[in-house]
């Protein structure tokens, strides 16, 4: 992953708040004449996806690693055709100063790699009048290839000599080598909607951060150089993200509106939770009358979609709204799911903890926890597996049964569940 224009990414498990926030953000950049793509850390979620959709907006990129990749810092050397005589052959090999060289058909075709041992040979047939072709003494299985999408630090650490072709589905690409320097540029990346290491796309040390807009407690960012920072604490990302525009005298096109305000419907559960500010109402009007739709309205049909999770699985509820944390040397998931009616999912509840379990176990989390909130009612089940349950208990003051507490008037993850947990935690 190296990138000439800024990548603009929210957190892992995306929310509609980071998919919105992202793109958003990188079209303020673009309007003020700085290339920018928003990219998002994975696929949208059924709320997400209908506030895209509704205001006309492609999917952004996903991207699961900042790595460099070989694909990166291949050099794209055009390959021997099959049908090149050994002259062609030796040519190519003095050029490019390389002991194993691919061959193609149809120029990109990959048919194999001829090495020091094989052009010997057909060098000793050639003196003996047997001419060969460069594919005719090529082999596909004595000569490695190196995927795309191989992490350049991988590539370098396993002790590879010299040069090697780089194919993908049969796509000779071009060579690495492996005293090829990783570049100096590194990817410029901007975090909105998060600043916590474990929320970030891995490999975030391979790319440069450069700013970061968020909402969140700050959970231990650390950079090499300054960079520019905006917090607030409101109920949104978007929230800031359009007092950016107005602030910078940035007109914000229609269809952005749309999408900052379904963020803050999103993230404010409709103005219902306690991390909603005056500034996130205020904004959020401004923004339906620019998008042209009736706030209370869209706003109903957006959490709307988002709550039809009948058709997930159980592994899927668990993942789709997840957030780590990391608290006395521990690290804990939190997944929240919302919906209008809690009746269904709470039936599942035997399947869903054992979901969280697997999940648990498979990523060392010390405990995870699943918030199952109506946002009609304004409460939340908290199931939980792990070393959880005097923490829940010493959190929330309440005795859980059966890895369960019911906590009344509790919407926020982030402002209700997250801070007595991590206190707890830390004793
Ligand atoms: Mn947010």
């Amino acid at each position: 992953m190296l990138r000439d224009t800024i990548l603009v990414t929210g957190h892992k498990s995306p929310d509609t708040d980071s998919i919105c926030s992202a793109i958003s953000y990188a079209n303020l950049k673009n309007q003020m004449g700085i290339p920018a793509q928003p990219i998002c850390a994975g696929q949208a979620n059924k709320e997400t996806s209908f506030a895209l959709q509704y205001f006309g907006f492609e999917h952004p990129e996903i991207v699961t690693s900042f790595a460099v990749t070989v694909e990166d810092v291949l050099e794209a050397i055009p390959a021997v055709d099959a049908k090149a005589s050994l002259q062609d052959v030796l040519a190519w090999r003095k050029q490019h100063e390389m002991n194993r060289i691919p061959v193609v058909e149809n120029e990109t075709t990959y048919v194999g790699t001829i090495t020091a041992q094989r052009l010997i040979d057909a060098l000793e047939a050639a003196m003996g009048g047997h001419i060969a072709t460069a594919g005719e003494i090529c082999t596909k299985t004595s000569c490695q290839v190196i995927s795309k999408e191989t992490k350049l630090r991988d590539f370098k650490t396993n002790s590879h000599i010299g040069g090697y072709p780089v194919v993908d589905n049969g796509t000779y690409l071009g060579i690495i080598r492996s005293n090829v320097e990783a570049p100096k540029q590194k990817t410029k990346v901007v975090l909105v909607d998060h600043n916590e290491k474990v929320q970030i796309i891995d490999d975030i040390e391979e790319a440069e951060l450069i700013e970061n807009i968020d909402h969140h407690r700050i959970g231990g960012l650390v950079t090499d150089n300054p960079i520019f920072i905006h917090y607030e604490t409101v109920g949104c990302t978007c929230t800031i993200l359009a007092n950016l525009y107005w602030q910078y005298g940035q007109e914000i096109p229609k269809n952005i509106a749309g999408l900052m305000l379904s963020a803050i419907i999103s993230d404010t559960v409709l103005f219902r939770s306690p991390t909603c500010t005056e500034k996130d109402k205020e904004t959020a009007r401004k923004l339906a009358t620019i998008a042209g739709v009736n706030l209370e309205e869209y706003g109903m049909e957006l959490l709307k979609a988002g709550s039809d999770v009948s058709d997930y699985s159980d592994e899927k509820i668990v993942r789709t709204d997840l957030k780590e944390f990391e608290a006395n040397g521990k690290i804990i998931s939190i997944g929240q799911i919302q919906v209008m009616d809690t009746t269904d999912i709470l039936g599942r509840k035997g399947c869903l903890l054992k979901a969280m379990e697997e999940l648990r176990s498979a990523n060392n989390y010390s405990a995870s926890y699943l918030m199952i909130t109506n946002i009609l009612t304004e409460a939340t089940n908290l199931i939980f597996v792990g070393d959880a349950n005097d923490v829940v208990a010493a959190a929330f003051n309440a005795q859980p049964v059966d890895n369960e507490v019911y906590l009344e008037h509790t919407l926020s993850r982030k402002k209700q569940v997250v801070p007595p947990i991590v206190g707890a935690m830390k004793g």
